[in-house]
């Protein structure tokens, strides 16, 4: 068959179904997760659905940014992963469309209640400890002590040894701003934070990024979720894991439908298959190893063990609403991050 006739039997065949090429099943997938765990997501929701998904991978902050941006004419449809604050602020923002998933049923009570507070704007997806991790060879090598507590990384010795992402574009970072402040209280939680300035050697972008440089070598410490620290350490990189004395916050990362979507039908179909055991199970396969929300879902030996982690009672509401994560950002902006180093 010559192509100019195929083409027309698929137009007939299309229309006869309801389908133009124009309205081809399709999805604008934003991701804050993992590179490798948003591919995945977006490559196993296209082979089961049948659905084309345009993927876009930012880091928790940057994407909240953008969909508050677009908010007049939405481009993106779901949002999946990412530290769940900047989705309860988009929530509080009316940013993001209520849903009530079928598979609500089959999710740990912590899902659910972040959809609660939220007036079911966004579900809970997976839950992580905030921790740090170091390179045991750098730090031998270095002969510096073994950091079991956060306050231990402000000690003069550390200085340029660790590093951090920046709270403004990553959920690691403000959940670790956010800790710091429930620990310590907020005083003293932003004298560590200005403390930690000093031995800061970079920023960065992403909130796993530091981990990642401490296994190549190029920080000593890095202050990520502990389950990124341990994908480092499974991968064969020399980096240890520290869950801090003091105690620690934690996530509940999180999805949400953007308001107005283009493609609502193909975000709901994301957002159901999203909490399915078969989906949640990808995680293990990229070596992310946060709890996830089905009670189904596999878990893997590698995984840290939160019952043996000291979490603090994070207070979720507070922190993810938009004015008191819009205060500590600025607070830190303008007394931390402009401190000399
Ligand atoms: O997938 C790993 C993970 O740590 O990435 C998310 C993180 O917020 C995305 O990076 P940013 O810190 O740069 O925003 C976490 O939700 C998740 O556990």
């Amino acid at each position: 068959m010559n192509k100019v006739k195929l083409l027309a039997m698929t137009s007939v065949i299309a229309l006869a179904s309801g389908v133009t090429a124009a309205q081809a099943d399709k999805l604008t997938f934003y991701c804050s997760a993992q590179e490798d765990w948003c591919q995945l997501m977006a490559r196993s929701f296209e082979e089961a659905s049948g659905i084309d998904v345009n993927m876009t991978r930012k880091s928790s902050g940057e994407t909240f940014a953008q969909i508050r941006a677009e908010a007049t004419n939405p481009k993106g449809d779901v949002w999946w992963g990412g530290t769940g604050d900047p989705h309860l602020q988009a929530a509080e923002e009316d940013l993001t469309e209520p849903y009530e998933s079928p598979m609500r049923g089959e999710l740990h009570d912590w899902a659910i209640s972040q959809a609660e507070s939220a007036g079911n704007k966004t579900i809970g997806i997976y839950s992580g400890a905030l921790g740090y991790g170091y390179n045991t060879e750098l730090l031998a090598s270095n002969n510096l002590p073994e950091p079991s507590c956060w306050k231990d990384l402000l000690k003069p010795e550390y200085k340029g040894h660790v590093q951090m992402a920046n709270p403004n574009s990553s959920g690691t970072a403000y959940t670790t701003l956010a800790s710091m402040v429930q620990i310590f209280g907020e005083e003293d939680g932003f004298e560590f934070m200005k403390g930690l300035h000093a031995n800061i050697n970079q920023y960065t972008k992403s909130g796993s990024a530091p981990i990642k440089a401490a296994g190549r070598g190029e920080t000593t410490i890095g202050i990520v979720f502990m389950h990124d620290a341990v994908k480092q350490a499974v991968s064969g990189f020399p980096v240890k894991v520290v869950a801090p004395c003091e105690g620690t916050g934690y996530e509940i990362g999180s999805m949400s439908i953007i308001k107005g979507a283009r493609n609502m039908e193909e975000a709901k179909k994301f957002y159901d298959w999203a909490l399915s055991v078969d989906a949640q199970n990808l995680a293990l396969q990229v070596k992310a190893y946060q709890v996830q929300s089905n009670t189904g879902a596999e878990s893997s030996e590698s995984a840290p063990d939160m019952s043996t982690i000291k979490l603090i009672d994070y207070d979720f509401k507070k922190y993810g609403s938009s004015a008191e994560r819009k205060r500590l950002l600025q607070k830190w902006d303008e007394e931390v991050s402009t401190l000399p180093q």
